[in-house]
């Protein structure tokens, strides 16, 4: 393992605790009140994002998932103007009038995140479909999760990418292992992600979304036939949801619950009012944490020490914590200015 293999693995390690930060400072500014909105995160598939991105070159186009946050910064938009989106500034990404489900930067070719499931999947190939036109060698990536793979427009478009050969990448985050509160098999017949994809002629492989590497690899070779006209291609990232309860802690506050009389079936919104908002993930959710796999990797490989990692932590943290002094000393967007953007043109 060379130095250039030492490079990519801490480069890919600095990216990974930038979204895992981001990630936390953003969960506490939601609880904060200072989020406008909603917020969702997206704790343990940081991977899929990093790895991607980190195969892309200037030009390409993205289109996040629902939790797309760190899809823009995988990407490498600029955490400050980020949070100024999410607190709803003036100097936010989308000029604080789009928060994180409708948040977009084209200047680092972010095409949007949409709040419907599946709406970015015919977008993607609308993009793709330019870039092919163009001829400009443009590759568009689209995240989307395990849900958003059962929406009509999902396969509609699979079969068009198909037919076209178009240069799009289909990552689908499939972050519904078995013992989760919602897994796959209880949404999707064919009991994969992949089985989706194959069905409509598209090459479709797993990976290890829980190996940052790994989906770096993958993701670098398959951007390169994509750049080659040979069509689309889907790789069903998995990967573990650290921030969500597992299904045997599910099944245990819904004991508690009904143990105490408040069970009414909405246990995920009621968890709270039973002082049950600390997460347990099972062992084997923690071991496949991207970040700390990295660091096992790193560590163990003699490739960094402790406190190198620590330093790019500390770094990282440091620049979160300017992104939201950033934020918060930014301006409202004058409300004269609330009805610009509304109709084309406008
Ligand atoms: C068309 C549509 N149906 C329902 C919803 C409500 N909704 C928001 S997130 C979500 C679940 C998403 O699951 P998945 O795609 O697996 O993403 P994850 O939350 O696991 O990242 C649903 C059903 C929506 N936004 N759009
Ligand atoms: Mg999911």
């Amino acid at each position: 393992m060379g130095s250039t293999h030492r490079d990519l693995a801490l480069a890919l390690y600095r990216k990974l605790c930038l979204l895992r930060s981001f990630d936390q400072a953003g969960t506490a500014a939601y609880g904060r009140k200072e989020i406008h909105g909603t917020y969702r995160g997206a704790k343990g598939q940081e991977a899929v994002p990093v790895g991607v991105c980190h195969a892309l070159r200037d030009g390409d186009y993205v289109f996040p998932s629902l939790r797309g946050i760190g899809d823009s910064l995988a990407r490498g938009s600029d955490p400050r103007l980020l949070i100024a989106e999410l607190f709803g500034k003036s100097t936010g990404v989308a000029g604080g009038r789009g928060g994180a489900l409708h948040l977009a930067d084209a200047s680092h070719g972010v095409m949007g995140v949409f709040g419907v499931l599946a709406a970015n999947v015919p977008m993607a190939a609308g993009a793709a479909l330019a870039a092919q036109i163009n001829e400009n060698g443009a590759v568009t990536v689209c995240f989307f999760g395990d849900q958003a793979s059962n929406e009509g427009a999902f396969h509609e478009t699979m079969n068009v990418a198909a037919l076209l050969k178009l240069p799009v990448l289909f990552v689908g985050i499939n972050n519904a292992p078995e013992d989760a509160n919602s897994c796959l098999g209880e949404h999707t017949a064919a009991g994969s992600m992949v089985a989706l994809a194959k069905v409509h002629g598209i090459p479709a492989d797993v990976v290890d979304a829980t190996d940052v590497l790994t989906v770096y690899e993958r993701a670098a070779a398959v951007v390169e036939d994509l750049r080659d006209g040979k069509g689309p291609h889907f790789l069903e990232c998995q990967c573990f949801p650290l921030d969500e309860p597992s299904r045997a802690q599910v099944q245990e506050w819904k004991d508690e619950m009904r143990h105490t009389g408040q069970y009414g079936g909405m246990v995920l919104f009621k968890k709270s009012k039973i002082g049950k908002t600390e997460l347990t993930p099972p062992e084997h959710w923690v071991r496949g944490d991207p970040v700390r796999k990295l660091e096992e990797h790193l560590l163990g490989n003699g490739l960094a020490s402790v406190g190198d990692l620590e330093a790019v932590r500390e770094s990282v943290r440091h620049e979160i914590d300017e992104a939201i002094a950033f934020a918060r000393a930014s301006p409202e967007p004058p409300a004269a200015t609330a009805p610009l953007g509304v109709y084309a043109g406008g």
